[in-house]
């Protein structure tokens, strides 16, 4: 099909009329040609920008993400499987969508894991800064993503994220996750979803870690009619 689909463009830039005579002969056959060259999608043209979550179950992956889509917290743990959370955001000054899904935790699913890293154009990997053992259960998943993205994952967003930094049992320093980040290189943020702080900021700082796109929260609102007819008798105004 996309073979046809070139050879109808090359031969009518070539050819010129005599190709447009052509499909006028054999009319009802065209149209189903011409479709096929239409519908063939490029998925990385696609406007979705996918971000997944990972992390130790109990981090709180599943908070960071509804207080950020949402503005909401709950002090109970429900247990995730899989969720994919929407946001429109701009990208490239269009209208895009953010996909976060939120995952199960470190090492259940392997096959549903590496699906999810494939897919991701960015990733926010998480641990609770009082639990030492969640920041060592994200080696695997790090290196899971290096493996799967290969010599790509230079461009790949990643945030290293401690979160619940509202507690005050803590084990895991701030100079240590940074020193992590910086052997990965990747950014480094301390959270609370708890008390909603840098809860915004880290999405943020992953959408401006995107090289390849230039993508931000904040849609830029268009102006409406009225506006626009202010701003015209605005400029068409002169002082006497
Ligand atoms: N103190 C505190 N507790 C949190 C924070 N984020 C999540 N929690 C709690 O940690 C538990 C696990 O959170 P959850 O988001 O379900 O973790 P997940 O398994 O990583 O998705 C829940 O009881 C949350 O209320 C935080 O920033 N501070
Ligand atoms: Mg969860």
């Amino acid at each position: 099909m996309a073979a046809s689909g070139r050879a109808v463009r090359s031969n009518s830039k070539t050819t010129g009329m005599n190709v447009d005579a052509d499909i006028w002969k054999t009319k009802d056959k065209a149209p189903t040609k011409d479709r096929s060259v239409r519908l063939r999608v490029n998925p990385e043209q696609s406007n979705d920008y996918r971000v997944v979550v990972f992390g130790a179950g109990g981090v709180g992956k599943s908070s960071l993400v509804l207080r950020f889509v949402r503005g909401t917290f709950r002090d109970s743990y429900i247990p995730t499987i899989e969720d994919t959370y929407r946001q429109v955001i701009s990208c490239n000054k269009q209208v895009c969508t953010l996909q976060i899904t939120d995952t199960t935790g470190s090492h259940q699913f392997p096959a549903m894991q590496r699906l999810s890293i494939s897919k991701g154009h960015a990733f926010i990997l998480v641990y609770s800064i009082t639990s030492r053992q969640s920041l060592e259960e994200l080696k695997p998943i790090f290196e899971e993503i290096a493996e799967i993205k290969g010599t790509d994952i230079e461009g790949i967003p990643i945030m290293l994220v401690g979160n619940k930094c509202d507690e005050v049992n803590r084990e895991v320093g701030t100079s240590e996750g940074a020193a992590i980040a910086k052997r990965w290189n990747c950014a480094h943020l301390e959270t609370s979803a708890k008390t909603n702080y840098n809860v915004k900021e880290l999405f943020q700082e992953l959408l401006q870690l995107e090289k390849r796109r230039t993508m931000s929260l904040q849609l830029e609102t268009k102006k409406t009619r009225s506006q626009k007819r202010k701003e015209k008798l605005r400029g068409k105004c002169s002082i006497m």
